[in-house]
């Protein structure tokens, strides 16, 4: 029998399906702009770069479909499959976490430079600590919503509120696809219930103040397959079901701020996981350091 590679105690990438930084040349080619940041700041949101080519997205579309039709053999060793998808999978979109602990291509993109440097700049710290990875996938004409939401909602046991998602599409993504919505500037609001993830879009415009609603303007975040998009962890955001001929499946991917502390010693941070007691800074095997400003290059 063949030993099971142990991504989770691999600190750093495991193949070459991603060329690491050799140079500061390279960094700065991976740099958002100023203005760049800056809209992020003002609006909590940001249109990213391409970050995967053709060749990484066909290896990382193999790989999900491998997970997806259980010729992965690892899916037990995820922290979780959301239990809406898994009471209703022709109603309620695929959705998972873990997948960097099960395959090469899902470890090593938490890895590559063109996000890890952009999402310093965005957390403006020299290191990034990793939270967690989602897969979000919507199949050819299904019906699943990912309903409006603040992703740190569901991460009030991690403190204090400095946390980055990056959001990748393995397809591209459009009004028809079930494309990503940001409220612009709701970044600003204060942070709002945990609603349920995969059932009712508009439940949280129950919970909206009069200006809140008025302020409610939907921004759809078309993209093509490859290319990203970066948001704060208060952006209020959600996603419409699949009309397209084609799936819409995304990678996402969650970071915090290295000295983010635990607010809960009583239960693990993420299933499975061990406990991390209630202010320690939140670090070992899955929440390793990704990324070093400082760190040497070209090693
Ligand atoms: O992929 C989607 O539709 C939703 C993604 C999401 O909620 C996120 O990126 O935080």
């Amino acid at each position: 029998m063949t030993s099971l590679i142990n991504y989770k105690q691999m600190h750093h990438m495991a193949g070459n399906l991603f060329a690491p930084l050799r140079s500061e040349a390279d960094r700065l080619a991976c740099e958002l702009s100023p203005e760049q940041v800056s809209f992020f700041q003002e609006n909590g949101y940001l249109r990213g770069p391409k970050v995967l080519d053709d060749h990484q997205i066909d290896v990382l579309r193999t790989s999900l479909e491998e997970m997806r039709s259980g010729k992965n053999q690892r899916m037990n060793e995820l922290y979780e499959i959301d239990q809406a998808y898994k009471d209703a999978p022709e109603q309620a979109v695929f959705h998972f976490l873990g997948a960097w602990m099960i395959d090469e291509g899902f470890h090593d993109i938490l890895f590559h430079p063109k996000i890890m440097v952009p999402v310093s700049q965005l957390l403006d710290t020299s290191q990034v600590r990793m939270w967690h990875d989602q897969v979000f996938y919507k199949p050819p004409r299904h019906p699943g919503v990912v309903a409006w939401h603040q992703d740190y909602s569901y991460w009030t046991r991690a403190i204090p509120p400095r946390h980055i998602t990056v959001w990748i599409g393995l397809d591209d993504s459009t009004l028809e696809s079930g494309c990503v919505h940001f409220i612009p500037k709701s970044h600003r609001w204060e942070l709002l219930p945990k609603l349920s993830l995969l059932k009712d879009m508009d439940q949280i415009r129950e919970i909206l103040t009069p200006s809140q609603q008025e302020e409610f303007k939907p921004t759809p975040m078309v993209l093509k397959a490859g290319e990203c998009s970066f948001h704060h962890c208060y952006t209020i955001h959600g996603s419409y079901g699949n009309r397209a001929d084609h799936p819409r499946r995304a990678i996402v991917l969650n970071f915090m701020h290295p000295e983010t502390r635990s607010a809960d010693g009583t239960r693990p941070l993420l299933e499975h996981t061990p406990l991390v007691p209630e202010g320690e800074i939140i670090a070992g095997d899955h929440y390793p350091i990704l990324y070093d400003r400082n760190a040497p290059l070209g090693n």
